[in-house]
């Protein structure tokens, strides 16, 4: 079997896709994610002039090996925009290895650990009042996991909260603007929002939260602690996770769970965070962390440390990769959660998906594969619009994280 080309097809249903399509001689091909927020051309330009031509004569069927390829193969390794392409290849030839043996994606992986998929939601509102009738929503539509975002007192853009009360959508179109953060109002806030949720809703649901990588180690720990009677399932990115030792100073202080990884690429980033003990839930998802092949060695050392996944799934992953996704979230025996933020309606008109939501989970179903397909027609309906992830500046104009 052989590789006799690949495209990369770009569309914009309400916001920027890009999926990799990889034919063969033997008239299966296999779709792969290759959406990075921001920086869509910079992938499609890596595909074109540097993967898709090494990849034609290849024989898709050995994944381990042309994953090497492109990895270690490659002098100028890792990297969100290298790493992002090898993903994509990865799941395009997970995709056909499935479908020339006829099978769901979930089965060359183990098969069944379980038939549902437990997903957390995003719920958030301009301030405490409107955030908590939110989270009301959300548990009456079904979900038992809510991340809980809210507007903050004092200042003007919060992380995850729109303006216009529209669906959030992380991306604008356009070049970035930028944002103003002030990190002692959020200290301040936050562990009063958790309380009245908590005053609320009870015990009985998974509540959620990204920080969003905007405190300091210490910073992070007085907010994991202060959040500890409030029993999160995480807290998300509480620090910027360069500083792999910064999680040392959390963990010091409090028994908060922590997430962290959808900003990262390799194995490489987890090493200290997972031989020290200092996360509970990796978060890098199959479309920027190196696709199946990568991914599976990752979750396996997780294992050894009782770390489970929870990867990222934001509207900015495309169905390929959510559908790959819950293949793989139904075969490892270390599954935690999956983020789910739908996709809008115009999405479902361009891939045509094979996933479910009822009551709190996502269901995937036996299509061969991933599961998921282009309709290339409708996609060119949707050309690409330049749209761009905000900056954020603390509020005396100093540079800091989104
Ligand atoms: O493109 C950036 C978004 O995917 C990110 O901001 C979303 O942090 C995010 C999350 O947890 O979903
Ligand atoms: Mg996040």
């Amino acid at each position: 079997m052989k590789i006799t080309d690949a495209k990369v097809i770009v569309c914009s249903p309400g916001r920027n896709f890009v999926t990799l399509k990889i034919f063969t001689d033997e008239g299966i091909y296999g779709l792969g994610d290759a959406t990075l927020n921001g920086m869509e051309k910079a992938v499609v330009s890596h595909l074109e002039e540097y993967c898709i031509p090494a990849l034609k004569g290849k024989d898709p069927r050995n994944i381990e090996d042309i994953w090497h390829y492109f990895y270690k193969g490659v002098y100028w390794k890792r990297g969100s925009v290298s790493m992002t392409a090898v993903s994509a290849i990865d799941l395009a030839l997970w995709d056909i290895k499935a479908k020339v043996l006829g099978t769901p994606l979930y089965n060359m992986l183990g098969g069944k650990s379980r038939n549902k998929i437990l997903v957390y939601c995003h719920a958030n509102g301009k301030d405490s009042e409107e955030t908590i009738d939110k989270v009301g929503e959300k548990i009456k539509n079904g979900f038992r996991a809510v991340r809980v975002q809210s507007g903050i007192p004092g200042i003007d853009h919060t992380y995850g909260v729109p303006k216009d009360n529209k669906p959030y959508e992380p991306a604008a179109k356009g070049l970035a603007h930028e944002e103003y953060w002030d990190t002692s109002k959020y200290l301040n806030f936050l562990p009063s929002l958790f309380r009245k949720v908590r005053d609320v809703y009870g015990e009985n649901i998974h509540l959620l939260h990204d920080a969003h990588h905007r405190c300091t180690p210490i910073e992070a720990a007085r907010l994991a602690k202060e959040l500890e009677p409030f029993h999160l399932f995480w807290l998300e990115d509480p620090v910027s996770g360069e500083l792999q030792e910064g999680l040392r100073l959390i963990r010091k202080h409090s028994t908060t769970p922590v997430a962290i990884g959808e900003v990262f690429n390799t194995i490489y980033d987890y090493t200290t965070l997972m031989t020290e003990q200092l996360i509970d839930y990796i978060r890098m998802p199959l479309v920027h962390g190196g696709g199946i092949t990568h991914l599976l060695k990752v979750a396996a050392m997780a294992s050894v440390y009782h770390i489970q996944t929870g990867f990222h799934g934001a509207t900015d992953l495309s169905p390929v990769n959510l559908a790959a996704a819950l293949h793989f979230n139904t075969a490892i025996n270390n599954f935690g959660i999956q983020e789910y933020m739908p996709h809008q309606e115009i999405v479902n008109e361009v891939f045509k998906v094979n996933y479910n939501f009822t009551d709190g989970y996502l269901f995937i179903d036996d299509t061969h594969g991933i599961g998921v397909d282009i309709d290339e027609k409708k996609a060119a309906k949707y050309p690409y619009e330049k749209a761009s992830l905000p900056v954020n500046r603390k509020t005396n104009g100093t540079m800091f994280y989104w």
